[in-house]
């Protein structure tokens, strides 16, 4: 039997001896080619959503063409092939995080599915009036609107660990508020607002201390960082495709299979039973239990191709690549007259925000935009950050391994216009 996708390319697996090739790898990257406003495009705004790598539009191009059947139904022969092609991309995720086996790996439709599933299935039946919940104050709204309505639901309180001025978490806050009331541990591993690797390890470990499982959320470091959920010890591990070079509409919940089995259904539809009549329904096992219905089987299987295509290269690879291109665009926007960086922290990941001095950071976006740059502005989805730092909005600047140095060069000559602009 073939399988659905690629193998993973061969263009694309280099040879770790060899210093990382940013040139050959825009080549697998078609969007890349393209123009925006008649300029080159010079795609920044990777942390909203990555761009696609050609294996992974191949796959879901082939999976519609030539292999399309709905999965763990039919005993015909496309419906075989779909089934295996997409329980394929479940063993293929569960190798990318360590995790121990498939089934601690529930596919939901991105990361805020992956909140609110543990949210309303783990934490909710365990929470009583005064219980508590601790968060950061750097977590994107899907890491912080869950939980509230959470609260609501059960009485439980939300506690917020500070981050400090350079967007670090105060680790003495964080185990200060571990306290006998704390139920849950829900907590960012990379800031989508500021960059901030948050350190994980140690989270997890003070919080198991007092026997406090943790949830982390790793929409923007899956694809930046190697994750080995099992050296971490999380119980739970979130990330999205749509920012792993993947599909969009297909996310990752990664739970301790214990846990996972312990956890009532999220949602109730076909697929997720073993057998149901009037008086009783009998749930079907991990993971099949929290995927109700039909799922998104293109985007398990286009995901499968892009995580084939991200170890391809070696995620050791990619983030040493980004650390120095990040170093590169730290310095160079950082001298631009004016340039006030948010998130100064000495662990981060190639994410780069920050205020042009009187300039609204939406003027900044439109200005880039018009010389072919995509950036983000805004607050992110993360407004309490933003708060912190006393700023509405940022422009943000988000890279991935095919940015190139030119590229920052030609932010850098954008922000010069974006002065002179408004000079
Ligand atoms: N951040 C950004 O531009 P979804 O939308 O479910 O795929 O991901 C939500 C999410 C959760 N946590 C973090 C740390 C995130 O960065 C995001 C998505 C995007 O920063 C879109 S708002």
């Amino acid at each position: 039997m073939t399988t659905i996708g690629h193998p993973i390319a061969e263009t694309v697996r280099q040879d770790p001896a060899i210093p990382f090739d940013v040139e050959r790898v825009r080549q697998d990257f078609p969007i890349l080619r393209e123009r925006a406003h008649g300029k080159p495009l010079v795609y920044l705004d990777n942390a909203a959503t990555s761009q696609k790598p050609q294996v992974v539009i191949d796959t879901l191009t082939r999976y519609y063409r030539a292999e399309n059947a709905n999965i763990h139904r039919g005993i015909h022969y496309l419906s075989e092939r779909a089934t295996e092609a997409y329980e394929g991309a479940r063993a293929a995720v569960a190798r990318f995080l360590n995790a121990a086996e498939p089934r601690e790996i529930v596919f939901v439709r991105s990361t805020t599915e992956a909140v609110n599933l543990v949210a309303q299935s783990y934490a909710r039946p365990r929470l009583q009036p005064g219980d508590e919940v601790v968060i950061s104050a750097m977590e994107h709204h899907s890491n912080i609107v869950p939980w509230q309505i959470v609260c609501e639901q059960t009485g439980a309180v939300l506690r917020v660990v500070p981050i400090n001025d350079a967007g670090e978490l105060v680790l003495e806050e964080y185990e200060r508020l571990l306290g006998p009331r704390t139920r849950f541990v829900a907590m960012v591993h990379v800031s989508n607002a500021l960059g901030t690797i948050t350190p994980v390890r140690r989270i997890v470990e003070l919080a198991h201390g007092r026997g406090v499982p943790v949830l982390l959320d790793g929409a923007q470091a899956a694809p930046r960082l190697p994750v080995d959920v099992r050296a971490l010890d999380c119980d739970f591990y979130a990330f999205s495709g749509h920012k792993a070079y993947g599909p969009t509409g297909i996310g990752v919940l990664y739970g301790k299979a214990p846990l996972l089995e312990a956890m009532p259904p999220y949602q109730g539809g076909g697929d997720m039973i073993l057998s149901v009549s009037f008086e009783k329904t009998l749930y079907n096992v991990i993971p099949f239990k929290f995927e109700a219905g039909t799922p998104h089987i293109a985007g398990g299987i286009g995901l499968g191709a892009a995580i084939g295509y991200l170890t391809g290269i070696g995620l050791e690879r990619i983030a040493a690549y980004e650390h120095g291109l990040l170093a590169y665009a730290t310095e160079r926007v950082g001298a631009v007259p004016g340039i006030r960086l948010i998130g100064t922290a000495k662990e981060k990941t190639g994410i780069l925000s920050f205020v042009v001095k009187g300039v609204h950071a939406h003027d900044v976006g439109t200005i880039l935009d018009q010389e072919g740059i995509a950036i983000r502005t805004g607050h992110h989805c993360a407004q309490p950050v933003l708060q912190r730092f006393g700023v509405p909005a940022t422009a943000r600047a988000s890279l991935a391994f095919y940015n190139t140095r030119a590229e920052i060069d030609a932010l850098v000559a954008g922000l010069h216009k974006v002065r002179e602009t408004f000079a």
